[in-house]
């Protein structure tokens, strides 16, 4: 988006309600969410933005009312809370404190907000609803059936049909004033009560450790009900039914049969209520059109079955067989942990080549999701529809080679009828997708649609301008968005093409922080730190890939670390301490665990994946045999091992815990002097590649006297020996930028950033890559490991252009922005215009600077109830309240 757009879309965006002093309030937030269902937390964190065009806006104090009705809201009755006149500046994760919140209800509620300018101002009433709070106020059973039916296989690829369950009853207590219904289905589960879908969520519930926590959606779905209804719900086999079965079971992880479970809360303006529970007396079917749905095999859809009404009151049930009481999963039923995934982009072919009944349509840009396509098949007549990301020599049919053994095709078996149609229980990762068995294409009208978690990135823009016109970067940090889009399914994933779509932990250590320029990922990356706590062993250790649908529990720390990363990475941005609270022991397990059974004297010897996926020697490799290239596994290890105990260290301090921050604080000091014992010499570290030096400058390990040193080691290596080229893999790339231009080497970090030529991120962009590529060489490696949608080797790319380029970033002492620290690195000559807009807690950052001659200006917005500290290009610091500023 370019920056003068960003500051049009915001000129435009509605405050509550203004005062006279110029001051309003909006985007009222509970537990980091604008108006959320269903939300199970019992001490629920309450946000606002105050609005104000004026300078050095202050919040004085608040005070926050809960209504149990919007009437008493609107009459400023606080009947649920009063938390009365706070004499405070807080206004993010202010936690709610009252009696204990009744399950299944919907709250109002409003603040008013007292600022240093002006009369107090009350916010609009909002309101949020509770889930059911707890397990014991579930009624009924899980329903299914525990066995496979005719035409389901348990191989390695699965097989399974669409299960289908329904329920008819009457809402007959007089007027309904509301409807809710509590639901899980697992694997995915789609609902439809009077034949009509319920939300637009797809893909729900968002993935767990089922055995753990299984996630449900909370819907009101008042306007649906009659007087007589139905309730329809179809069961995939999502991560419950594994996509594999029967194949490598030592590690891959599969849970069982389809289930579900609901509760459907009727109430009547009377004051009665009527609760439907899954039980046995729902009716089972699972002849429907969708013959399967694997995630990476696709799905299958023969119209043929389409079985009308089926979600009817009206609906003829008694052929359908009488569901069964089954085993529950075994995991905690928990509320909308985050918000579930939707369609986000809808979008036309950009080019369509036919080969008679065979046409190749483009979308111009990679991306994952799925068609819809408006079919008219003959009974009987197949069309079929496969996705790639490439197009094999010649153009004119997909390259599948790097997709591995995933079909990723979508079948629809015709009944002559028209009909528009999408593949619902299933994702595809693609660019290209070939589409075989119709005569026209202008005839089936296909739209791609994108799917990934309801996410907020309005209002965020980066955008860096050369003498000549626009930055490489620009295209980068395209592709970066399309690439994080594309893996956030639930959960944050590795790719969504091949037969993997893992969560590696790995791949988002830092990449969690970059992306939260990107979008706000508050919730997201709170529910996978809880998966990832699901996930810890009782010996401490993490699996690399969490949920563990695939099992590598292992003594390595470069993956795992992505937990203490994420929930440092909720407090610097979002100033979120709770994740971090919640996640002490198991960080401090699984360190003690390291300590146990991966230590020797100080050092951390055993690494699995070392720097992964470094620039190799060859163009044909995945991964270098060159030991020049490669970096010693156990310096990467002990330098993770030392930067975990200093961040351990800061958090036990601020929890009070002083015996742990001794602890911690001696091990990183056992760890620091046995790095620079056994790595440090003659000015270098270890054998000199950018990692080995990198990590410990980044980190803070280089003992005084020898940082000069092993500064002018990297720049050299990157500058004669690398051509002003990266030569880091997933692990120095975390580091690289940022470390550059901490040491005032921005203009190398730049050059190395936009350089069109082998390898970096500008080459992918040189050989049209629209995302980002999970290997440097992407465009010749071998196809077993080449995904072109990995998001792995962004590194701190993300965090580099907002914070050092745009110069953006939260000051640590004042967390989630509150403070925020503005310092572009103006040194970096090519760049003539940087312009960057953050989405903070506290309401949108801008800077944005230019070069007029010799001089540089500067508009900055910092918002209200936040403070800034600015460093110009002369050096001078200075500390400014709210508002906006040029320079
Ligand atoms: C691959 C994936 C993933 C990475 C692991 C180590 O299978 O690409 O992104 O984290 O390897």
């Amino acid at each position: 988006m370019k920056f003068t757009n960003i500051i049009m879309a915001l000129a435009f965006m509605p405050p509550c309600a203004a005062s006279a002093s110029g001051v309003s309030l909006s985007r009222l937030t509970v537990e980091g969410r604008v108006a959320p269902v269903g939300i199970d937390v019992a001490v629920p964190r309450f946000g606002w933005q105050i609005v104000s065009s004026g300078r050095n806006v202050r919040q004085e104090s608040y005070r926050i009312i809960v209504s149990s009705s919007e009437d008493n809201a609107r009459s400023m009755v606080g009947d649920v809370w009063d938390s009365r006149t706070v004499a405070s500046d807080s206004s993010q994760w202010v936690a709610y404190k009252a009696a204990p919140l009744q399950p299944n209800r919907k709250y109002y509620w409003r603040v008013l907000v007292k600022t240093n300018v002006g009369d107090a101002v009350w916010s609009e009433p909002s309101s949020w609803s509770t889930g059911l709070m707890s397990p014991e106020n579930w009624r009924g059973q899980w329903i299914g059936l525990d066995s496979l039916l005719p035409g389901d296989v348990a191989e390695r690829h699965s097989r399974m049909a669409v299960r289908c369950f329904r329920k008819e009853f009457r809402a007959g207590k007089g007027a309904v004033s509301r409807a809710t219904i509590h639901i899980s289905g697992l694997g995915n589960y789609a609902i439809y009560i009077n034949g009509r879908r319920v939300g637009t969520d797809v893909l729900t519930p968002v993935p767990t450790d089922y055995t753990k926590t299984v996630a449900y959606d909370t819907y009101d779905v008042t306007s649906l009900i009659a007087g007589r209804n139905a309730v329809g719900v179809a069961l995939a086999p999502g991560h419950y039914f594994a996509q594999t079965q029967n194949y490598q079971t030592n590690v891959r992880t599969t849970y069982g049969y389809p289930k579900l479970r609901a509760n459907l809360i009727v109430e009547y303006a009377s004051g009665q209520a009527d609760t439907i529970v899954t039980d046995s007396t729902w009716r089972f079917f699972a002849g429907g059109p969708i013959r399967y749905a694997n995630e990476y095999d696709g799905e299958l859809f023969d119209a043929r079955r389409c079985v009308a009404g089926w979600a009817e009151a009206s609906f003829d049930d008694s052929s359908w067989a009488r569901a069964r009481v089954v085993a529950a999963p075994g995991g905690v039923l928990r509320g909308n942990v985050t918000p579930a995934m939707s369609v986000y982009s809808s979008e036309r072919p950009v080019a369509v080549r036919s080969y008679g009944r065979r046409h190749i349509v483009d979308f111009g840009t990679n991306g994952a999701g799925r068609l819809r396509l408006t079919l008219r098949a003959a009974a009987g007549d197949t069309v079929r529809i496969r996705h790639a990301e490439l197009l094999a020599p010649g153009d004119s049919a997909l390259y599948v080679a790097n997709l591995r053994s995933a079909e990723a095709t979508a079948w629809y078996v015709g009944d002559g009828r028209s009909r528009r149609w999408a593949p619902e229980f299933t994702y595809y990762g693609f660019r290209y997708a070939e589409i075989t068995g119709v005569d026209d294409i202008g005839e089936c009208d296909v739209v791609r649609e994108l799917i990934a978690d309801r996410m907020d990135d309005e209002g965020t823009g980066f955008a860096a301008y050369e003498a000549g016109g626009e930055s490489m970067l620009n295209a980068i940090v395209a592709n970066a968005r399309r690439g994080v889009r594309s893996n956030y399914k639930g959960m944050p994933v590795d790719c969504p093409q091949r037969d993997e779509r893992m969560p590696w932990l790995g791949d988002r250590t830092t990449g969690c922080l970059g992306e939260s320029y990107l979008m706000d990922n508050h919730s997201l990356y709170a529910k996978w730190i809880a998966d990832i706590r699901d996930g810890q062993r009782a010996d401490g250790r993490i699996s690399d890939v969490t949920p563990a649908y695939w099992r590598l529990y292992n003594t390595n720390i470069t993956w795992p670390a992505a937990l203490p990363f994420a929930c440092d990475m909720l407090y610097r941005q979002y100033g979120d301490l709770r994740p971090m609270r919640e996640s002490y022991m198991s960080i401090k397990r699984f360190l003690d665990m390291i300590r146990r059974d991966n230590y020797d004297g100080g050092l951390v010897p055993y690494d699995r994946y070392g720097d992964w996926c470094v620039p190799p020697e060859s163009p044909k490799l995945v991964h270098s045999k060159d030991p020049a290239r490669k970096t010693d596994g156990r310096l990467i290890s002990s330098a993770y091992y030392y930067y975990l105990c200093r961040l351990m260290q800061r958090y036990a301090g601020l929890f009070g815990l002083d015996a742990d921050a001794e602890t911690y604080s001696r091990d990183a000091e056992t760890t620091l002097k046995a790095v620079n014992d056994t790595f440090l010499c003659r000015g270098r570290y270890s054998n000199g590649t950018v990692t080995a030096n990198l990590l410990p400058l980044a980190m803070g390990m280089v003992p005084e006297g020898y940082a000069r040193g092993v500064a002018d080691s990297l720049v050299n290596t990157i500058v004669a020996k690398n051509g002003k080229h990266v030569s880091a893999g997933v692990i120095g790339i975390q580091w690289l930028m940022r470390q550059l231009s901490a040491m005032g080497r921005g203009d190398l970090a730049y050059d190395l950033a936009t350089t069109d030529t082998y390898p970096g991120w500008g080459y992918m962009v040189s050989r049209g890559a629209t995302t980002i590529w999970e290997l440097w060489n992407g465009d010749t490696a071998n196809p077993s490991m080449n995904s072109g949608n990995h998001v792995m080797l962004l590194g701190d790319l993300l965090p580099w252009c907002y914070e050092h380029l745009a110069g953006i970033s939260p000051d640590p002492a004042c967390p989630g922005f509150k403070r925020v620290v503005l310092k572009p690195d103006f040194s970096i000559r090519r760049l003539t215009r940087v312009a960057a807009s953050h989405r903070s807690p506290y309401g949108t950052i801008r800077s944005e600077w230019w070069r007029e001659g010799s001089a540089v200006r500067w508009a900055v917005s910092v918002p209200a109830n936040t403070t800034a500290e600015v460093h110009l290009p002369d050096g001078t610091v200075r500390q400014i309240g709210s508002g906006d500023y040029v320079f």
